[in-house]
């Protein structure tokens, strides 16, 4: 048994009852709103959604249900707009998803990139309702020499290292095969209710397996382009730039996150149990190995059943309590191509993608 006092509860309290400041999420950023997710709220398949962490990069448009049109153009055979009565009579199709900001984690990185600081909880998971997206550009019919598929949101503002103008608009384009997949979604649902302002409301996309940025909000128009987009979004944030080299950031890597026992807490007890979750854009999690204490001494963890293809999975690993002191636990995920959390980060630019082993130290109480 573990004993789970308060000393175990590692989100601060509120000050003041400003909804920016809860138990729920730390806050990052007030100007645009960026939080990120308690870790005491990332123990259910679905983060509630007042818990979801939140990350914007322009203060929040707030869009009208009634005038509301996604419009569809660009290379198509019959560029239309569709309201939130069109998209809601389309085929509805619901899928839960673990969406991380690549930026999570940048706290991590040495020497500090330049960015929003988040620690651990810009990851959360949600379900997500809305039409398929093929099945909107099924109704617009799809040039045969499309590429890719923009995304524009209805938020913008001023950008100072923006090449071409001063005000740039969120925008972020993928190939039309992501596009087209069954579970790519244009959402107007999240965890069975409207979408909340904050997280894209009316409608936003939904990208399973890719990092945040991908799950355009607020979203406005989808342009079906014949030539690669290289806009501020897609070319100067959201890439991996590490010596001169720019990789488009695009799916999760394979990552895990302990959630108990929580960092700094003391614990008593016969048997240790630690508790978390796993993810991976590129696949499913095949294995989770935990390490009690410094060096290469990991053992396999046991994998517990994640609630959808596109959700973490939750992983638990029970030992003996060791003896009292400094408690050091790490964890780390490999998934089904391979791929594992390296030990340190790969450093780039902006502090991007950091997948690295984590250590989380507590206390067994003497
Ligand atoms: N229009 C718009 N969409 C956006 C963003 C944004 O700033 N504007 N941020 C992106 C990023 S970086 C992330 S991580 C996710 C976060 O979604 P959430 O706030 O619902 O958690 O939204 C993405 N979609
Ligand atoms: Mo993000």
């Amino acid at each position: 048994m573990m004993a789970t006092g308060a000393r175990c509860h590692n989100s601060a309290p509120a000050r003041g009852a400003s909804n920016l400041h809860s138990m729920t999420r730390h806050l990052v950023n007030t100007q645009p709103y960026n939080a990120e997710t308690a870790l005491a709220e990332l123990t259910a398949h679905e983060t509630p959604r007042n818990a979801h962490y939140v990350r914007s990069n322009f203060a929040t448009p707030q869009l009208s249900l009634e005038e509301y049109e996604l419009s569809v153009g660009g290379a198509v055979l019959d560029a239309q707009s569709f309201s939130l009565d069109a998209l809601r009579a389309l085929p509805a199709h619901e899928v839960l998803i673990t969406m991380e900001c690549a930026g999570n984690d940048r706290l991590g990185m040495q020497p500090l990139p330049d960015g929003e600081p988040w620690a651990s909880g810009a990851v959360s998971s949600a379900r997500w309702r809305g039409a398929r997206l093929r099945e909107v550009l099924a109704r617009v019919g799809v040039s045969s020499d499309v590429i890719e598929v923009l995304a524009e949101g209805a938020d913008y503002g001023p950008r100072e290292d923006a090449l071409h103008q001063s005000d740039v608009r969120f925008a972020r384009a993928m190939p039309l095969a992501a596009a087209n997949d069954p579970d790519t979604l244009v959402a107007y649902e999240m965890n069975g209710a409207p979408i909340p302002t904050m997280h894209g409301a009316p409608v936003r996309l939904i990208v399973p397996g890719w990092y945040g940025m991908a799950n355009v909000k607020w979203l406005q128009r989808v342009s079906l382009l014949t030539t690669p987009f290289t806009g501020y979004f897609q070319s100067q944030r959201y890439v991996y730039d590490a010596g001169g080299t720019n990789t488009p950031v695009t799916r999760m890597r394979v990552k895990s996150l302990i959630t108990s026992p929580a960092p700094d807490c003391v614990i008593s007890g016969a048997q240790l149990e630690v508790r978390g979750w796993a993810w991976s854009g590129f696949g499913a999690i095949t294995k989770v190995e935990v390490a009690v204490g410094g060096g290469e001494r990991w053992e396999s963890a046991e994998l517990e059943t994640a609630a959808s293809p596109h959700a973490w999975t939750p992983w638990v690993f029970r030992c003996p309590m060791p003896v009292a002191g400094r408690l050091v636990l790490r964890s780390r995920a490999s998934d089904e191509t391979g791929a594992t959390q390296p030990d340190t980060a790969e450093w780039n630019r902006l502090g991007y993608g950091n997948n690295a082993v984590r250590a989380v130290t507590l206390t067994i109480a003497a």
